[in-house]
């Protein structure tokens, strides 16, 4: 076994010892009641999952194994001259729990590179499809293919004790993460650049080499792919994304099948396509004032007349989140070190400015500040990747870091399939009816 494996095995089996005395102990103990409002109104606030990698405080942000975003710049393993951390220091945090040392970030570097050869025939399930087809809906078709390679689905059907499920799970993470990026670049290439494909860089680290292979070259877009991929890894686990891959998985659909699951959540609107929308909202009122960098007050004006049209302002508002997003803080940071005086940055910041009164004045937004998304177009725009429609995809293979090291820990702690119980409207008034009789 590599290290990285063993020292992930290591600590989850001594987890698994810890959760199975706690059932035992405090099994019967409650977290909390649940109310009809949450049953109806998207379970918010019901606390009914176990995610090890990340945790979500509402005022503070989310934290990676105890660490916000602002320790993980400072803490994890950089690349040789960069000062952004590496997304391999990430993984190995959230998936062995412990911050890495430069040789780990390094050895898992090392690992993705050896095992990103992409078979033909997903190039060729990309190219089945017509040009126009939208890149969040051609990753998750390449992802899908990707799957005929799945060693847990092999060992499955081989017959295999379950509590080595584990085991061909991480080896499927480790070969899907690392093949993400090729396939990625491979859509964005074909969409975008006439199909002129650019071979992998195996002397890259994970980040720099999706950034080669996308076509940029420039060291300081390097080191914002590298935030960038950090920063979108995970988000605790009752985001869609990472919901619907522990969901899936749950069914002991393979890692492949699973983080496709997720993908195909992270390319709505109310979630990971919130980063194209953002820009095309931008544009629009660009367009619509005939004018690039618009005052404060323009902006105010176009919140207010978006509200009013019944829409939401992309970028804003969180179910979670009642503060500024510290991922969106810390792209704010990376914009005034590298590139301040760019016209839409200036114009994010502006909105910033204005937007969270505007939205608190609604009465009925909970969280008026931005979320990740508002802020990541306009980076990539700085740099030149314009495309926004391919923004999701970036977000996605982050994502995996995130959800894919979880799905690693939900079969090595033998979390059973999931099964939450659902009622009906026609039970709700029998039971209302039924709770009232009891109380009179
Ligand atoms: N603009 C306009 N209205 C908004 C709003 C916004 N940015 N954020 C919330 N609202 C509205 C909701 O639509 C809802 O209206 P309704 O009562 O008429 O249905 C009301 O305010 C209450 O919503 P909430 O409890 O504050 O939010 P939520 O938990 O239901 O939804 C979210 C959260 C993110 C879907 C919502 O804030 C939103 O649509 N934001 C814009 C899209 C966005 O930026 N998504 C990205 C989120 C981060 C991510 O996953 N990448």
């Amino acid at each position: 076994m590599g290290y990285v494996k063993d020292s992930f095995k290591l600590k989850a089996d001594e987890q698994a010892k810890e959760i199975k005395a706690l059932i035992d102990q405090h099994g019967n103990k409650k977290l909390e009641d649940v109310t009809l409002a949450q049953a109806y109104q998207g379970m918010r606030g019901i606390t009914g999952l176990v995610t090890e990698t990340s945790l979500l405080d509402a005022n503070e942000g989310i934290r990676f194994r105890g660490y916000s975003i602002p320790e993980l710049r400072e803490r994890l393993p950089k690349a040789e001259g960069g000062s952004e951390p590496l997304p391999e220091g990430l993984f190995y945090l959230m998936l062995v729990g412990e911050v890495p040392t430069q040789e780990h970030a390094e050895h898992v570097s090392a690992t993705w590179a050896r095992r990103s050869h992409v078979p033909n025939y997903v190039f060729d399930v990309i190219e089945a499809l017509p040009i126009a087809t939208h890149p969040m809906t051609q990753f998750c078709a390449a992802i899908i293919a990707l799957q005929n390679e799945s060693k847990f689905a092999k060992a499955y059907h081989d017959g295999i004790n379950k509590k080595e499920y584990w085991n061909y799970v991480y080896e499927d993470t480790m070969t899907l993460i690392a093949r993400l990026p090729r396939v990625a670049a491979y859509i964005y290439r074909r969409k975008y650049k006439n199909g002129e494909h650019i071979q992998p860089d195996g002397m890259l680290d994970w980040s720099a080499n999706f950034a080669h292979m996308m076509g940029y070259n420039d060291e300081s877009f390097k080191e914002l792919m590298r935030l960038y991929l950090t920063i979108h890894a995970d988000h605790e686990g009752g985001n869609v994304s990472a919901h619907a891959t522990h969901l899936v998985g749950s069914a002991l659909s393979d890692p492949y099948l699973s983080f496709a699951a997720g993908m195909t959540g992270l390319a709505g609107p109310l979630h990971g396509l919130a980063n194209q929308e953002v820009i095309r909202w931008i544009d629009e009122m660009y367009a619509e004032l005939d004018n690039n960098s618009p005052s404060k007050e323009q902006i105010a004006e176009y919140i207010k007349k978006t509200l009013l049209a019944g829409k939401v302002v992309p970028g804003y508002g969180h179910a979670v989140l009642r503060k500024t997003d510290p991922r969106f803080t810390a792209q704010m940071e990376f914009a005034k070190k590298h590139c301040s005086d760019d016209n839409m940055i200036q114009t994010v910041w502006n909105i910033y400015e204005v937007a969270p009164a505007i939205l608190e004045s609604t009465g009925k937004i909970k969280n008026p500040w931005p979320n990740v998304d508002a802020h990541s177009g306009a980076l990539l725009k700085h740099y030149g990747l314009v495309e926004e429609d391919f923004y999701t995809v970036l977000f996605g293979v982050s994502r995996a870091l995130g959800v894919l090291a979880s799905l690693c820990w939900d079969r090595a702690l033998g979390f059973p399939i999931e099964r939450p119980k659902s009622i009906t409207t026609e039970w709700v008034k029998k039971f209302i009816k039924e709770s009232e009789k009891a109380a009179s």
